[in-house]
């Protein structure tokens, strides 16, 4: 059994509280957990619905990780045993074989009280779980898997920033990435407000740094610039409307938009974001909130490959590296998720 999805909670006057993950095991280069880096053994399982799952998703085309970690994506929406694989033929996973990731929940821990969440890394061989520490997947991807990288692949945690970007994203996270889901999910006055007001002071501080700056830290894309992303490329979609974040649209606030779109249209970013699914596990799945489940037909995304005029800036993408290749055929995004 598992545990309602986030936001659907029964309604007390409690502020919106982020369960931690539960799963914190980690693939690392040396296996010290027990789960050595290896192509292929692994299988990555997102949302593309989701925030956290995106970060992954990102990463994972950046690094050239295609192959060597495989992709399986679920329906955005879950029902009462959450997240399904009803996108895949027979509605079954095809290399892990299960109808619910809430299975390999089940087989790594029997009777797991938590909730079953993406993004997960499930060990193919045993069809356990590894992990679902979202905070860490990526940092992960970025430093322990260097050896399956492709060539060219940016570094997107360079040690001499490291400092800068933990800074960076901890304010991110809190005010933001967070920040949207405590307006969203509030059930009284005041934590919905101190919410919506960090998430616009975010805003500024972000604008003011970005004015003059093509990425967050450095001169190059980072990790930092992976956690902005997810979060902005929901804004309009979803954040303003669904969760009351409504002082400014993303569209409105010159420099963001322009950072957004920038990134949005960089190889690897807007090639994983699916608008369709985005906006339909939203507003769909958080009955809580939008009761009668109708998702909106707007904003327009086709703003989103309108001319940035970033380069002015200068920057260095990929730094020394290159950009990614194509998507593989069969991680496409439909035309119904895209511009
Ligand atoms: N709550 C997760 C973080 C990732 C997360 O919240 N994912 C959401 C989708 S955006 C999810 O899977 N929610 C389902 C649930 O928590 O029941 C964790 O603490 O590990």
């Amino acid at each position: 059994m598992s545990a309602p999805a986030e936001g659907n909670q029964a309604y007390g006057k409690k502020p919106f509280k982020r369960s931690t993950s539960h799963f914190a095991d980690r693939i690392t280069a040396d296996g010290r957990d027990g789960w050595p880096v290896e192509a292929g053994r692994y299988r990555l399982v997102v949302s593309r619905a989701c925030p956290w799952a995106s970060r992954a998703l990102v990463a994972r085309r950046l690094l050239g990780l295609e192959s060597a970690l495989p992709l399986a994506v679920v329906d955005p929406i879950q029902d009462d045993r959450s997240w399904r694989f009803t996108l895949a033929p027979d509605g079954r996973d095809p290399v892990l074989g299960i109808r619910f990731l809430a299975e390999a929940y089940d087989a790594r821990e029997t009777g797991y009280p938590g909730g079953v969440s993406v993004p997960a890394i499930v060990d193919v061989p045993s069809g356990k779980l590894v992990t679902n520490d979202y905070q860490r997947i990526t940092l992960d991807l970025a430093t322990e898997w260097t050896a399956l990288h492709r060539p060219g692949a940016p570094d997107l945690y360079p040690e001499p920033l490291r400092a800068e970007i933990d800074e960076v994203m901890e304010g991110v996270f809190r005010d933001l990435n967070n920040g949207v889901y405590r307006a969203g999910f509030a059930t009284g006055q005041s934590d919905y407000e101190d919410a919506y007001r960090a998430v616009f002071h975010r805003f500024d501080l972000l604008s003011e740094r970005l004015a003059d700056r093509r990425y967050l830290v450095g001169d190059t894309l980072t990790e930092a610039d992976i956690r902005l992303f997810t979060t902005l490329v929901r804004f309009d979609a979803v954040y303003h409307g669904h969760f009351k974040c409504n002082r400014d649209k993303l569209t409105e606030n010159p420099v963001l938009w322009a950072y957004a779109r920038d990134l949005y249209q960089t190889p690897g970013f807007g090639d994983t974001v699916d608008f369709d699914h985005i906006k339909r596990h939203y507003y769909q799945v958080h009955t809580g909130i939008n009761p009668t489940g109708v998702v909106p037909l707007g904003p327009d995304p086709a703003g989103w490959l309108t001319a940035h005029h970033r380069e002015r800036l200068g920057g260095r993408p990929f730094g020394d590296g290159t950009p990614p290749g194509p998507v593989e055929p069969d991680e496409r995004i439909p035309p119904a998720g895209r511009p």
